[in-house]
Order: structure tokens, then sequence, then C-alpha cells
């Protein structure tokens, strides 16, 4: 043997056994790890002998590959395919005019049930012989049955008697990519854009489809690819001739694609003088733009519009207002189907009310004004994507309009891409507060899946923390994120615990000593991020511009609320926002129950204290110690939170691959650091203001509030490029 020979043959050897005890998390949910339990593995072979499919077009295709790819991984099978259906066991897939006659008599009812990309899982048993049937009555509903059956299996579920009918509650379930044109990606903390726009469109990345495969999975249906904090370029012929080549490889997956809309677009691309929204010649250019996009992508989604909001331009630029400025964008896409997403994300530094208050404020006023095909885009809460916010009291205040919810999956609040925190939790509680509109029981979800005032579109969207990086999103557990979004996207209702034990049984392990720790980690997580950075309502105190940790002492900057001192606003006396009725009144936006609630010291939510209430340092809580106790201890809490998740992952050893299993562990030892940070960072602050000692059960910190405020973070990722 040579020694070249002998060299490659080391170099595989190694290779393949570290491939092996590795993972780099690129296959996210969808590994398709072959199941070791014998007897399992057995029962779906058997019942699945062999696969039926029939069909030829572009999104038949992608399911039939994934259905072949998914279950030669899991059951270690080769599978042909045939549009014959075999004598017995055999998985059946077909839209509903291609199912073999003989099961349309069992499959009736379902689908005068089925609504749009919807679809049927069913076993069905014909004279002695055993049939499972994944139909629908569109192509895409069948791409979702498929993804849906490969979840079964993949979470080790019995399929031996199945009768699911499931359909999308929300019509449109997309992610927002705060991506900019050089591949910087506005509070991205996972590497940069994955659009590589300088190859486009000749050069088309397997991460474009893996992508598309990954969101079909979970029921997306649209992506908008660029930044709220637009640069029109991306409506030239030059980016067009890109967006189409994306457009083209997501279309198969039921993905549209959406893009940010400049408003002053026709005045930088467009050469005009203005863009006044009621200006003809503005109009005109935004109808040949809309016209010029159709002729690239027929199925174009639509624009989302962030104006007058940070100093992105808008129709008051010009003395209009939202209507106007939505009208005109909507009227250019409307012959096309096409939507605007017009985002509520508005505040001003002139105005001297209450931040939290301005949005509705803003646009309440215009409900039912709104043309049918826009949208209002509304983030969770009235601030910021913060750890905690109370649900925004838009929601089920524009019974006329349609409103839309904006999560932020990437974790620019809540500890970046190093902190463990598990969102579909944040998420649930959002969605399941009760907005009290038409009594007790009418929840955040149903006014956004249009059960409460009927809407002629319904929509959800996600900040998306995707990125180059090898595993996509940075933390390996922030997968769990973007998978939790759509997962409740698609169904509003879903629990956070169904969808923890669903992931992590398709990404890590179906083993129960694994999976139900992981479970009750995942779920406590979102508490825990809460407690040591935000706890009792405090909201807003990180530091300035790139948002990374502590900065409660920050007051120099231009704009008032943008400093964290105005949400503490912490004194001699106390801490907290006063939005009571003799504070900014904000209560009085909610409902008149919640409002009650909210507005009584008493019957507010401790979790919402000083996010509604200005509290005196000594007043005392539910459990008999003072606020200024129950703080000391409840940061102290979230740290040793942090030191238990650190030790339950420990004993995750055995069940999880070497390469995942390191990672999350530095991972955790970096969220321990920075939960103590924040706690001791925060403590001496507001002792200043407090005057009193720390609790016992507190552990004291060993450095000064001025090492703390020295910290600079010139070149942290995510950094927002200068505003203009
Ligand atoms: C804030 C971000 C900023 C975004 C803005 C938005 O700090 O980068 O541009 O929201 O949503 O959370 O428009």
């Amino acid at each position: 043997m040579t020694n070249s020979v002998r060299s490659l043959l080391i170099f595989l050897c190694v290779f393949f056994s570290l491939k092996s005890y590795s993972d780099n998390g690129y296959d996210l949910w969808l590994k398709y790890q072959k199941i070791e339990n014998k007897a399992l593995l057995n029962t779906y072979k058997n019942t699945l002998n062999s696969i039926s499919f029939t069909g030829n077009t572009a999104t038949l295709n992608a399911a039939k590959e994934e259905i072949v790819r998914g279950l030669s991984g899991l059951l270690n099978h080769e599978y042909t395919i045939s549009k014959a259906v075999a004598s017995t066991n055999a998985l059946i897939i077909a839209t509903k005019e291609h199912i073999d006659s003989q099961f349309t008599e069992q499959l009736k009812n379902d689908f005068t049930q089925l609504k749009k990309n919807g679809f049927i899982i069913k076993s069905i048993t014909k004279k002695n012989r055993k049939y499972t049937i994944i139909t629908s009555n569109d192509e895409l509903g069948v791409l979702y049955g498929v993804f849906n059956f490969l979840r079964l299996i993949q979470t080790h579920k019995s399929i031996n008697d199945l009768h699911i009918v499931d359909a999308p509650t929300i019509d449109i379930r997309l992610l927002n990519h705060w991506d900019n044109l050089d591949r910087t990606v506005e509070r991205g903390y996972a590497g940069e854009s994955i659009w590589n726009w300088h190859k486009l469109p000749d050069f088309i990345d397997q991460r474009y489809i893996d992508y598309a495969r990954a969101n079909a999975s979970i029921g997306i249906n649209g992506t908008v690819l660029t930044n709220v904090n637009s640069n029109a370029l991306i409506l030239t012929p030059q980016y067009m001739e890109k967006v189409t080549a994306l457009a083209n490889v997501f279309r198969p997956y039921g993905i549209k694609v959406y893009l940010t809309a400049r408003f002053s677009a026709p005045i930088e691309i467009g050469g005009l003088s203005t863009a006044d929204p009621l200006h003809k010649e503005v109009q005109q250019w935004w109808n040949d733009k809309a016209k010029e996009i159709y002729s690239q992508i027929p199925d174009f989604g639509g624009f989302l519009v962030k104006a007058n909001s940070e100093g992105q331009p808008g129709p008051q630029n010009y003395g209009r207002n939202h209507v106007d400025g939505a009208k005109m964008l909507a009227t250019a896409v409307a012959p096309y189907g096409g939507i605007v997403m017009w985002r509520a994300f508005v505040y001003s530094e002139h105005d001297t009310d209450d931040r939290a208050k301005q949005a509705y404020t803003e646009f309440v006023p215009f409900d039912g004004q709104f043309p049918d095909n826009v949208i209002i885009q509304v983030k969770n809460g009235a601030i910021d994507f913060q750890p905690r916010e109370p649900f925004h009291p838009m929601f089920g205040a524009m019974p006329k309009t349609n409103v839309m919810m904006e999560f932020q999956i990437t974790q620019e609040y809540l500890g970046f891409s190093t902190h463990l925190v598990f969102l579909p939790k944040l998420y649930q509680e959002v969605l399941s507060s009760d907005t009290y509109v038409k009594g007790k029981g009418t929840t955040v979800a149903n006014v956004i899946d249009g059960s409460l005032h009927t809407k002629k579109i319904t929509a959800m969207a996600g900040v998306a923390n995707i990125g180059s990086d090898f595993n996509w999103t940075g933390h390996p557990f922030a997968q769990a994120n973007w998978y939790g979004f759509g997962r409740l996207a698609w169904n509003p209702h879903l629990s956070a615990k169904e969808i923890a034990d669903e992931w992590l049984r398709s990404t890590f392990s179906n083993k129960d000593e694994f999976v139900e720790p992981m479970t009750d980690l995942l779920i406590n997580s979102r508490e825990t991020v809460v407690n040591y950075m935000t706890p009792l309502g405090l909201h807003h105190i990180m530091d300035t511009n790139h948002h990374y940790g502590p900065g409660p002492w920050v007051s120099n900057l231009s704009r008032p609320e943008w400093n964290p001192v105005y949400y503490h606003k912490a004194d001699s006396l106390g801490i907290g926002f006063n939005r009571s009725t003799d504070g900014s009144n904000a209560v009085s936006q909610y409902s008149k129950e919640l409002k009650t609630i909210y507005n009584n010291l008493e019957s507010c939510p401790e979790e919402l204290l000083l996010w509604f209430h200005h509290v005196p340092w000594n007043y005392k809580l539910k459990n008999g110690d003072t606020l200024w106790n129950n703080m000391a201890l409840t940061y102290q809490k979230g740290v040793n939170e942090v030191a238990q998740m650190e030790a339950t992952w420990k004993m995750m050893e055995p069940y999880v691959d070497n390469q995942r299993f390191q990672e999350v562990n530095m991972l955790l030892k970096i969220q321990l650091k920075e939960a103590n940070w924040w706690k001791n960072a925060c403590m001496l602050y507001f002792q200043q203001y407090a005057n009193l000692p720390f609790p016992n059960g507190m552990e004291k910190p060993t450095k000064s509030l001025k090492y703390y405020q020295s910290l600079k973070f010139p070149f942290a990722p995510g950094i927002r490029p200068q505003w203009d």
C-alpha cells in the first residue's frame, strides 16, 4: 500500500467515524434517522409494504421525493414507487381526483370537512386488506400530508388506526427575513444572509431547496426576503431576476415570495420627484412596478411595508396617512391577487405620549378604511418583542380591518444565539391571552384566525432567525423556535408542550429519558430568561443599539423613548411605568374587564406589575415579601435555573451526538455567565434607588456597577446599519 493510499484510508476512517458521532444540525427536524427499535421498525415496515403514488407535477414530485427520502431513512428500506395499488399494506398517496374509486365512500365525509390545503391521513381496511391513504383536494395538501405522516413516524406514533383531517387555520404563514442586500442580517445571530444575491440567479444553492422543504414541513407558505428597513434596489430589474429565481425554487413547496417596499422607491429608483401616494404619477409608477413583478412571478405574494417608523419614509412625509399609503400599494397589486402587509410598529419622537399607546392611537381610528387586500401587521406587544409584554391592545380593537400577528423568532432581546429559550411558550402565552373583546374566552388566537370577527385575510409572521451557520440558527435549540413558530402559524391553538415533544423527538431522540426532562427544560426556559433579564414586568432595559446585555442606566440617547430609564422609571420611591388611569392610561386601550384587572395594583398579574405600575420598593407582593426582595430573588432564581439547565443537559450525553452535546454545553455556560451579568448589573443599578440591602438568598455581585457600565460591544452581531 502506498503512503498516499494509506493516508486516504486513515482520512476516510476518521471522517466516517466522526460523522457517525457528530451532527452539525443542518438537517434540522428532518433527520429521518433509522428507527433502532426493531419491533417498532417491523410494525412500520409491515404496514408500509409498498407505496402507490399518483401525479407528476412539481409539488407532487416534491411530495414523492420526500416520502421516499423519509421512509427509506427511517425504515432503512428502498421503496419503488408505482401507481399500482398493491393488494395489502399499501401507502396510497394522491389528490382526491386520483384516489382509486374503491376508497371514495370511506373518504366522502372527510372530504366534505376538508379546508383548503388540508389533508386526510386515514387507515382503511377493506376485505381484510389494509391501506393507509394520504390525500387532499389540492397538491399542496398532499405535500403537507406527507410531512405530517413522516412526523408521526419520526416521533414513533402508531400508524395503525389513523384518522387525521387537518388544515391550516391561518391563511398566510410567513417568515420575515430582516436580510440586507449586502448579506448582513439585521438582528441576525446565525451568520450572514442565506440569500446569496451576488451568485443569483444562476447559482441555486442547495440551501434554498432545503429551506423550502423545512418550511413546507411545518406549513409555512410565504417568505419576505428583505429587511423591513428596506432598500429600493430590490425592486430593480437586476434584483428582480434574482428574486424570480428564488420564487421558482420555492413554488413547488407552496411558498410564495414577498418583498419589502421602500416607500420612497419611486424617487430612488424611479426618477420621480415625489413619493406622495395621492400623486397620479407615483400611483402609476407602483402600478407599472407591480405589473413588471407579476410578469416574472405570477404568484408573487405582495409587499410588506414599514412606513413612517424609525426614520423610514412613508405617506406622512407628504401629509398623508397610513390608509392613503396602503391603498396606493394595495391598488397596484390587487389585479394579481397580491396583498399589502402594513406594519403598525410606529412611534414618534414628537409624540410625548407613552410609546406603548402610540400605535393604537394612530391606527384604531382607521378601522374599516383599509382595502380588503391590506392587512395590518402588529407586533405581539406594544413596545418591542420584549421577553414579556402584555398582548398588543390592537388585537381585537379593529373588528373591520384585517390584522395579523408579528412574532420575533430571532432572539434580539432574548440572548441572541447563545441563550436557550423555547419561544413557542411565549407565543402560546400571547395567543391564548384573553382579550375579553366579546366577553370572557375571546383570545388573541381568535382574533388572528378570523373566528372572532370575520376577516378577508388572516396571517401570522415571524422574524426569522435563519442564517448561513451550518445549523441555520446558531444555537442548536433555536431551530425549535423556527419549528414552533411554523406549527403555531398552522394552528395557533396547539400547545407549546406538544410542539416541544415533537421537535425533540424529530431532532434528537425518542428516548423517554431524554424527551421528558428536555420537554420540561424547554417549557421552563422562557420564564427563566424573563427571571434573569426582566422580572415582574420590567422591559426595555437592555444596552443600546446592539441590545446585547443589560443597560438599565442608559439615559443619554437623543429620543427619550429609546432610553431604558424611560421604561423602568426607578427613583427613591419605587420602580415601574405607571400606565394606570392616573398614569399614562394605556390600560384604557384594553377591553373594560382587562382595564380593571390591569389598573388595580392588587389584581394586576405580578408578572406584569412594573409594566403597568410604579410600585414602592417596600410594597408587599402576594408571597408577603417586599418588591425589592422579590426582584432580587427572582433574578437569582433565573440564574439558578440556568445552572439547573446545565446540569440537566449534562445528563443527556448518552442520548445526543457528540458535536451538538458539546455545543449546547458551551452555550449553556455562556448563558449562565450572562444570566449572572444581567442579575448583577441590574441589581447594583437599582440598588442605588432602592437603597436597600440585597436579601439573603441573592448571591452578592463581585464586581462593581462601574465595571458593568464600562462594558462595550462595538462589534456585537446584528447591529442595524446607520439609521437614515
Ligand atoms: C426593533 C429592532 C429594529 C427593527 C425594528 C422593527 O431593534 O432593528 O428595525 O424593531 O421592527 O426591534 O422595525
